[in-house]
């Protein structure tokens, strides 16, 4: 059964306990269990992880690759800093899905640029838990964005 990889980093544990005007009620546990769901019916498994570490986020992207299994990221106030993130998927060579749940674009100018779109298949923004569907949906849909 394919596996995809969703990564979840700083913060993201809180979500639907604080800031649900900007975040939601929704939960980092509903999320899992909502995509678990829908992967499963579509032959695939997820594994879902959150760290508030940026070093857990580039490991699990190096893994990631080394399996050539798809990713998932929504890689929170790292993807406006990290570098190292940035440098993980370029050498992990393996599909990645940059989203977000708010629209970043229409927030505070210092969540306008991304380190990871560059190096992104794609990116979804600002669909609140709903990106992480529509990243699901893009991965099993098709095979855009893969790396030889
Ligand atoms: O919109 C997104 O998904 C973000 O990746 C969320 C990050 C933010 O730094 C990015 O600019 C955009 C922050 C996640 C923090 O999540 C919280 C949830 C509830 C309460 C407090 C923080």
């Amino acid at each position: 059964m394919p596996v995809i990889h969703v990564l979840n980093g700083p913060n993201l544990n809180l979500l639907g306990t604080r800031e649900p005007v900007t975040y939601g009620t929704t939960t980092l546990a509903d999320i899992e269990a909502r995509l678990q769901a829908n992967a499963s019916g579509r032959g695939a498994q997820i594994r879902f992880r959150q760290s508030n570490h940026e070093g857990d986020l580039v490991t699990w992207i190096q893994e990631a690759g080394a399996a050539g299994e798809p990713v998932i990221l929504n890689a929170g106030a790292y993807t406006h800093t990290s570098i190292a993130i940035h440098d993980a998927i370029r050498g992990a060579g393996t599909q990645v899905v940059e989203v977000h749940l708010s629209n970043v674009h229409a927030r505070e100018a210092f969540r306008h640029h991304s380190h990871i779109s560059s190096v992104a298949a794609g990116v979804i923004v600002g669909f609140g838990a709903l990106s992480y569907d529509l990243a699901l949906e893009a991965i099993l849909s098709g095979d855009f964005g893969k790396k030889s």
